[in-house]
């Protein structure tokens, strides 16, 4: 592969992502690439009560509209979680929005971040895979830092959706030159909870605040418009979905609108998402933007993100650089 051009995205694909602001590929990674996630995402769930940053949203969900009581997050701490609970509770526009499910149990909706900081494997996945070269060319980008990972996992009969929301307004930057990148881990469909896209919405040019994942309530401390009601209003939108396979990846704008079904079904729908930045965008300590963890505090408004917390992913020194291996003897050399 030379530098700058990927094998995996056509002149086709780059027009639908600009048009749709969202753009579905298949067969990006190996197996190999795919199964490193997995074993990241079980470490991660096993640490569910015991890390900084895993949540289960449907149990916070849960005790919200049963109004029971105060949730128990264990050790993580990203979130104030009964803040959480009282935003939701007093916004009176806010509803549960869980499937019917006739099985009702008690699902997971399984969130974590930042994986890359301690998992080799995300590592490779997120710098030395095809997806760096595949953002940089979707983005038209001279060069790309990652910005992060997220994990969402939804366990079968999980009846929590993904509120309908558009990323910017979570992320401290300045500029719409950044990419979402989508990866199953498990064959998604309708039924277990695949992303819905409204297509074409990144180009309408308005910014929504973040919400909270269970409801379109808005983080109260940001400045931007509350999303608009798509949960109830489907049909006045053109709304589009994929069903995927582990392999495949679904890669979204930054001010796409987007939004995910609960998992009716008995099968588990694990994802993880990678964020990457292009050399347009700048570092914007955002009012309401959700807090990162475990940053160096170096950049301030206005920086390029040029720093360890962000990096530079493409291109890469020469072609074949494996910057995974380079990064864990960095690190390495700092313990
Ligand atoms: O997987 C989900 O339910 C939501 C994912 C999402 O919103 C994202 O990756 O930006």
């Amino acid at each position: 592969m030379t530098q700058g051009r990927s094998e995996t995205v056509s002149a086709e694909d780059i027009r639908t992502f600009e048009r749709d602001g969202i753009v579905c590929l298949r067969n990006v990674l190996t197996s190999e690439e795919v199964d490193h996630l997995r074993m990241a995402v079980e470490k991660q769930m096993n640490q569910l009560g015991k890390s900084a940053t895993g949540y289960d949203f449907e149990a916070l969900a849960r005790q919200v509209w049963d109004r029971s009581e105060p949730v128990e997050t264990g050790a993580a701490n990203r979130f104030d979680m009964q803040a959480m609970k009282d935003l939701v509770r007093g916004d009176a526009a806010a509803r549960p929005l869980m499937e019917e499910d006739e099985a009702n149990s008690q699902g997971l909706f399984f969130y974590d971040v930042a994986a890359w900081k301690w998992d080799s494997g995300v590592r490779k996945v997120a710098f030395d895979s095809a997806l760096p070269g595949i953002a940089a060319e979707l983005l038209g980008a001279n060069y790309l830092n990652f910005w992060e990972d997220t994990t969402f996992v939804k366990a079968p009969h999980t009846r929590q959706k993904t509120a309908f929301h558009q990323d910017l307004a979570y992320f401290q930057i300045e500029g719409d030159q950044c990419v979402i990148i989508w990866i199953p881990l498990d064959p998604v469909s309708r039924s277990n909870g695949t992303m819905q896209y409204v297509r074409g919405s990144h180009k309408r040019g308005e910014t929504y605040a973040p919400n909270v994942f269970i409801s379109q309530t808005p983080i109260q401390s940001s400045p931007e418009k509350r999303c608009p009601d798509i949960e109830a209003n489907p049909d006045q939108y053109d709304i589009i979905s994929f069903d995927v396979e582990p392999g495949d990846v679904l890669i979204h704008h930054v001010m796409t609108v987007h939004g995910a079904g609960g998992n009716r079904s008995g099968n588990w729908r694990r994802a993880v998402s990678f964020r990457y930045c292009g050399d347009e965008v700048r570092y914007f300590d955002r009012p309401g933007a959700i807090p990162q963890v475990g940053l160096s505090g170096r950049l301030m408004k206005g920086d390029r993100l040029f720093s360890e917390d962000y990096p530079i992913v493409w291109p890469k020194p020469w072609p074949g650089f494996c910057l995974s291996e380079a990064y864990g003897i960095h690190q390495a050399g700092r313990e």
